[in-house]
């Protein structure tokens, strides 16, 4: 991608789930040192270099996460989604998920499979086309590049927004 200028443009929507908020303020640094509006700022930095509208969201509650995930269809092009606490246990949110026509990446800060057993099986990943995770904030700036390249290399005339 080293000229995105002439590439047209896409809408991938960045969902965060659960305690994101908090990320970059507990002790451990599980989630890396940046704070959370650091890795939005980023994230929309890097979708600015695509050619990508970004549109960064976050909530501790799974029914506005599916709300925002239905809401998608038909406007985004990819969803990356960080489901969190919810990637576990959220049958709901893989459903709204399968539901979406668009291209999916599930990233994750931490590498959740050298984590405890219970982090280790994810409902999400049955919908993603790809999984990042343990990047930290690195991951995330690909996960959108990811999502951007899946969306372009299928057919540039699906983006919902050339
Ligand atoms: C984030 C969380 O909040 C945890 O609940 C997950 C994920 C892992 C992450 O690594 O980004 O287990």
């Amino acid at each position: 991608m080293s000229n995105t200028t002439t590439l047209p443009p896409l809408t991938v929507w960045f969902l965060n789930g659960p305690n994101a908020n908090l990320y970059g303020l507990d002790a451990n640094k599980t989630y890396g040192s940046d704070s959370f509006p650091v890795l939005q700022s980023r994230c929309e930095q890097k979708a600015a270099s695509l050619g990508v509208n970004l549109r960064f969201l976050q909530s501790n509650h799974e029914g506005q996460l599916i709300d925002w995930i239905q809401e998608a269809r038909g406007v985004a092009d990819g969803i990356v989604i960080n489901a969190a606490g919810l990637t576990y246990t959220s049958i709901a949110i893989l459903d709204a998920l399968l539901a979406f026509p668009g291209k999916i990446i599930e990233a994750h800060m931490s590498n959740i499979w050298k984590r405890e057993p219970f982090r280790h099986h994810s409902f999400i990943s049955k919908a993603a086309h790809g999984v990042i995770a343990g990047l930290g904030g690195d991951g995330y700036e690909f996960a959108i590049e990811a999502v951007a390249r899946l969306v372009r290399n299928s057919d540039p005339k699906n983006s919902k927004s050339a």
